[in-house]
């Protein structure tokens, strides 16, 4: 059973550990989300999705989870949860939630269980390897987070497999047992009324069962088991999930599928495989990695930017469907990535960004804070960053050498926490946030960038995010249109056009800090001007001269 309401849906991604705290305990909760649920309407989004809220000892801020059926009380109860799901389908908007079940914490029952013993019910329910001959770590793969992947547990006199930190064991899918455990749970919660998951690093859940050593000349042996994504049984894994369970409810299904090309996709979405409705790719964040991966400060080019995401419009055209996004809790600011976040051109280029994306073809996902135009984030210390993945690439580029300007520089353009401050509900001292000490510091843009501002300005990125949500619904050509370059070349201007019988959606986006001319194919003058980013734009397509970071929307 399946409506696709999710093709003309868009997704609001919630961080709730930053979104409102009701408690003063300086961590957001379901309650605030409650709260805000108005705020969300107002902006006109369809779904949310929900960053874990599960029990959990939060090393990796929920990604490690203890407890898959409880709601950990820092955010509120199952009661709390149930409240906020029918307000928010009172208001028409659905809740997807993070299904992460590559790991567990190693609070987790299971895991506490199978490291006991290696004869009871939970010894196989993660990937647990005998040292080699003379002690050392069944493979050298390093975890994302630093150091081996694997870590010794006297008490089996085993190593685990950990593709994260050592507290988010990674859980052995090969067992059968596993897999029916995890659809029991995504039943409990299917039933219950949610609308769907996100479904963390699911490529990774099936293992090559070889376990090779990364080539020695690997650069980074941590990036070898991403090499390992997509591995052997993971549609098996999926259609099998579909049958037992997604099948059954009206729901949406995305996955996140690092390392996962255009034509693995399309195994992944296609609807007549029976596996997941959408997943996320990772090669316009791959447009700026260096010799560390995502931190650097290499700057991404425009042109790559539309190679990549016209690979992928054309690619899954009527054979899958695409996620669109800018950003998420794992990425930095889309302002300050792709967009120009000086005081100048901050808000031009923010809905310039968005009008590109909320044009394509595929589910929108805007970021909380992403509809403020809110930046990266000007922390002066190491002191107050609170991810374990920016403190280990601290340690791991302080080893190799890096000087730590460099490293500084790296941090504050890539680390995840840019994306994770506290919301601005408005521009008072604790931002509206909280009444006590959030658990990270607050942007000191906040006095400026903020909810209440940016609805009391009729030009605020805000609203135009609510008019490019708006465009999608009235618009067939928004969600159906085919999608077609328009000067493929243009070093500044990334220009394309969608088609749905005698419809014709024009967009042209310039990536450029000063004035460019752009020629436009004359069968498509005299279409009519549907949005953009300046007070005075051309009402007609015709030859343009286009305003810095100018974004204009036309039909014909
Ligand atoms: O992220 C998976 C993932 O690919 C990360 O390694 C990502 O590349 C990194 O955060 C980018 O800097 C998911 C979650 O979104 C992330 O928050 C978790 O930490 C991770 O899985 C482990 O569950």
């Amino acid at each position: 059973m399946s409506g696709k309401w999710w093709k003309k849906s868009v997704v609001y991604q919630v961080y709730p550990q930053s979104f409102k705290d009701t408690t003063g305990s300086g961590m957001g909760d379901l309650n605030g989300i409650i709260e805000k649920l108005p705020y969300l309407s107002q902006l006109g989004i369809d779904v949310i999705w929900l960053n874990p809220i599960y029990q959990s000892p939060l090393v990796d801020n929920g990604y490690d989870i203890s407890d898959y059926l409880a709601i950990n009380p820092e955010y509120g109860s199952l009661s709390d949860f149930k409240t906020l799901l029918a307000k928010a389908h009172e208001l028409g908007i659905k809740i997807i939630m993070d299904l992460v079940v590559n790991h567990t914490s190693d609070q987790h029952d299971w895991f506490k269980q199978s490291c006991e013993r290696l004869d009871n019910e939970f010894s196989d329910f993660y990937i647990w390897k005998d040292p080699l001959p003379d002690g050392s770590e069944p493979t050298n793969w390093g975890s994302t987070f630093g150091g081996s992947a694997w870590e010794y547990v006297e008490s089996r006199g085993q190593y685990y497999l950990h593709l994260f930190a050592k507290e988010q064991p990674d859980l052995n899918w090969e067992n059968p047992k596993v897999r029916q455990k995890i659809y029991e749970m995504m039943t409990v919660w299917f039933d219950l009324g949610i609308d769907g998951f996100r479904m963390d690093v699911i490529s990774l859940i099936s293992k090559r069962q070889d376990y090779p050593d990364a080539p020695d000349d690997a650069v980074y042996t941590k990036s070898y088991y991403i090499g390992a994504s997509n591995g052997p049984r993971v549609h098996e894994f999926l259609h099998e999930m579909h049958e037992e369970v997604l099948g059954k409810y009206d729901i949406m299904t995305v996955g996140e599928t690092a390392n996962t090309n255009s034509d693995q996709a399309i195994f992944y979405t296609d609807p007549a495989r029976e596996e997941l409705d959408m997943v996320f790719h990772f090669d316009h964040m791959h447009l700026d990695y260096g010799p560390f991966g995502k931190f650097s400060d290499v700057r991404f080019k425009m042109s790559d930017l539309r190679d990549v995401m016209t690979e992928w419009q054309e690619k899954l055209a009527g054979r899958g469907w695409n996620s669109l996004y800018w950003s998420n809790h794992d990425q930095p600011r889309a302002v300050t990535r792709f967009g120009n976040d000086s005081d100048a051109y901050r808000e031009v280029s923010a809905k310039m960004l968005a009008t590109l994306l909320h044009m394509m073809q595929g589910t929108p996902y805007i970021y909380q804070g992403e509809e403020l135009g809110m930046r990266n984030v000007k922390f002066d210390s190491l002191d107050q960053y609170r991810d374990i993945e920016t403190f280990a690439v601290y340690e791991e580029m302080l080893a190799a050498g890096e000087p730590l300007e460099a490293i500084q520089r790296a941090i504050f353009l890539k680390s995840r926490d840019n994306a994770r401050s506290p919301f601005p509900w408005d521009g008072s001292e604790k931002s509206g946030f909280t009444t006590g000490q959030p658990w990270i510091d607050f942007s000191p843009d906040n006095t400026t960038i903020n909810a209440a501002a940016a609805l009391a300005d009729e030009d605020s990125v805000f609203y135009h995010y609510q008019k490019l949500i708006a465009l999608r619904r009235k618009y067939d050509v928004v969600s159906d249109g085919h999608y077609e370059l328009i000067n493929a070349t243009d070093s500044d201007v990334y220009g394309y056009m969608r088609t749905l019988g005698d419809d014709k959606l024009i967009v042209i986006c310039s990536f450029s800090d000063h004035k460019v001319t752009y020629q436009v194919p004359d069968d498509l003058f005299g279409a009519k001007l549907l949005l953009s980013n300046y007070a005075d734009s051309a009402e007609v397509l015709g030859t343009l001269e286009l305003k810095p970071y100018e974004a204009l929307i036309y039909l014909k």
